[in-house]
Formats: structure tokens, sequence, C-alpha cells
């Protein structure tokens, strides 16, 4: 955000100037924008899922402003089917990073009848038969509504991989 508002406000001192300043401003700047637009279309390119590529803008924009973010391991380094950690507490509009780590194939699906009311499940959750496959693989999601949320690896449920998260 911060590359683009300063690319912004040369515009204007560019046209205080000669045409030719002025065209070579313009080449700067698109030049500025493919490359902070790159890293958004490739998060993008690997989802599966509209309620996701929307979480994942906002968290792309949540990044810019510095916010915290937190990390949760699919698969404990031991490989038991666990959230690690299962039970957080993070603040509302954080990043929340799922990450393959063990036992996988995991996803995270959150539980409806579990999150607080009005928020859809199905723009926060992975559809069911979505697998992470591969290690490192993520899921990204961020929450803005405050209340505790159950969610749970739609393969491992019966295993006792679930978990639950306090946005507060
Ligand atoms: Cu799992």
């Amino acid at each position: 955000m911060a590359i683009v508002t300063s690319a912004s406000m040369a515009i204007p001192s560019s046209f205080t100037g000669l045409k030719a300043g002025a065209t070579t401003r313009i080449v700067k700047l698109s030049k500025v924008s493919s490359v902070s637009s790159t890293p958004i279309i490739a998060v993008k390119a690997s989802l599966k899922n509209v309620g996701i590529t929307v979480a994942t803008t906002a968290a792309t924009v949540m990044l810019a402003s510095n916010a915290m973010a937190m990390e949760v391991l699919l698969g404990s380094d031991d490989g038991s089917l666990a959230f690690v950690p299962n039970e957080f507490s993070i603040s509302a509009g954080e990043k929340i990073t799922f990450k393959n780590n063990a036992g996988f194939p995991h996803n995270v699906v959150f539980d409806e009848d579990e999150i607080p009311s009005g928020v859809v499940v199905a723009q926060i959750s992975m559809p069911e038969e979505d697998l992470l496959n591969s290690a490192g693989e993520t899921y990204v999601v961020t929450l803005n509504v405050k209340g505790t949320y159950s969610f749970y690896c739609a393969p491992h449920q019966g295993a006792g991989m679930v978990g639950k998260v306090t946005v507060n």
C-alpha cells in the first residue's frame, strides 16, 4: 500500500515538468504496479474457492499494515492428527495460516453450529472435499467477527483433529 501511495504522489510533480518527463514517470508507475501485484495474483491462483479468495485479499491488506498473524500446524511433529495449537485466541482481523506439517492430507472446516451468528461458514471454511496434500501447503483465513469458533479436519475429525479459536 505504501508503494501505491508514493507512486500516486509522483503524478502531480511529473505533470509540472516536461512531457517527456511525465512519460518516464508513467512507465515507472506501471512497473511498480506489476511488481506489487504479482504475489497477490499468485496467492489467488492457488485458491479454489471464492470465499477463500476474499479472505486472503483481506489478509494481504492486513499484512501491508503489519498486523499480527497466527500460524497453526496441521499435524504435530510426532505425526499426531491434531491442530497445533488446537485452542488459541486472536484479535479480530488477524490472519490465521493453517500449514500442512505431518500426517496429511488435512483440511480446515468450521462447524456451522459453533461459530458466531451472522458468520457464513462457507466463507471461512475449505470445502469438505478439498484437501491439503503436500508439506507446507497452507490455508489462510481471517475472522472479523468476535466470538468463539470450532473447526475440524474433515478426514480426521473422528480421530480428534478438532480445534477452537476465540476472536477478541
Ligand atoms: Cu487432518
